[in-house]
């Protein structure tokens, strides 16, 4: 994607940069600030020219804490990204939220994109649209995670004034790997345009949007977000016959097939 080659901010902090959709958004969100700081647990290799290479933990709320101080903005990718035990969510997306709100209401930071997640309301059907306005439906706790993480941006809007925008991110990847992913597929240039539209709306209060292409089918409505200013570009559509026909008759029965979640839906420790 062309970026616009105008600094809009001072110091901009991307949390999980070392996972996949942080390391997409390393290089692509370097336009956009002078300083681009990088946190995560994993290995963020060396720093370019303009970046800051800052580890922490987001259990360690004094790490976190210095982890914001200086930055204008945050995208926040960081934590746990598919459902996994009890312990490591509530760590990384329970605890780890708090003390990122918590930093940036001390540190006086006034925006965060949050990474949340479709799977917030993976338990609606998938011959369903829905918006952001209707309730939550977690498919786990994963997804329990992220609508925690959601109702704490509304809280940190309503008490301190901190905006956000909560990203219920579909599937972000190269290309879409089956059938479901044809209503949740976003590309990397979307995903792109998506979090620099968050990161420069000038007014989002709280707002939730989803994370999707510009696909054919879809199960969900971005009406309410349309002050976000996003317009995908990039259709799943071409991808359509190959997927198809590799999976030419989805079980109807088979949850996966039903929900909109997926495989989330039976995954993880309830099995
Ligand atoms: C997510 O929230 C995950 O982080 C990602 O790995 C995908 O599995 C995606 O959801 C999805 O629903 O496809």
């Amino acid at each position: 994607m062309t970026t616009s080659s105008s600094t809009r901010f001072d110091r901009l902090l991307l949390t999980g940069a070392a996972g996949g959709l942080g390391r997409e958004l390393r290089r692509r969100l370097k336009p956009h600030c002078r300083v681009l700081r990088l946190s995560d647990i994993a290995d963020l290799g060396i720093a370019a020219d303009g970046e800051e290479l800052v580890p922490a933990r987001l259990e360690d709320s004094a790490a976190v804490n210095a982890l914001l101080n200086g930055v204008d903005a945050v995208v926040h990718m960081g934590g746990v990204s598919t459902e996994q035990p009890w312990a490591p969510i509530l760590q990384g997306n329970i605890v780890g939220a708090y003390h990122l709100y918590e930093a940036a209401r001390k540190q006086g930071v006034k925006r965060i994109v949050f990474a949340s997640s479709n799977h917030v309301t993976g338990f609606y059907r998938q011959d369903e649209v829905i918006s952001p306005r209707d309730p939550v439906r977690p498919d786990g706790l994963y997804g329990l995670s992220k609508a925690f993480g959601e109702n704490l941006a509304q809280l940190y809007w309503d008490r301190h004034h901190i905006e956000t925008v909560s990203l219920r991110i579909g599937s972000s990847f190269p290309e879409p790997k089956n059938r479901r992913m044809l209503a949740s597929w976003m590309s990397y240039d979307d995903l792109e345009r998506l979090v620099v539209a968050s990161l420069t709306a000038p007014v989002v209060g709280h707002s939730v949007i989803y994370g999707m292409g510009d696909n054919s089918t879809s199960w969900w409505d971005n009406t309410p977000a349309r002050h976000i200013g996003y317009r995908p570009r990039d259709s799943s559509e071409r991808f359509r016959a190959a997927l198809e026909s590799a999976d030419p008759r989805p079980d109807p029965t088979d949850p996966a097939t039903v929900y909109q979640g997926g495989p989330f839906v039976r995954a993880g420790p309830f099995d």
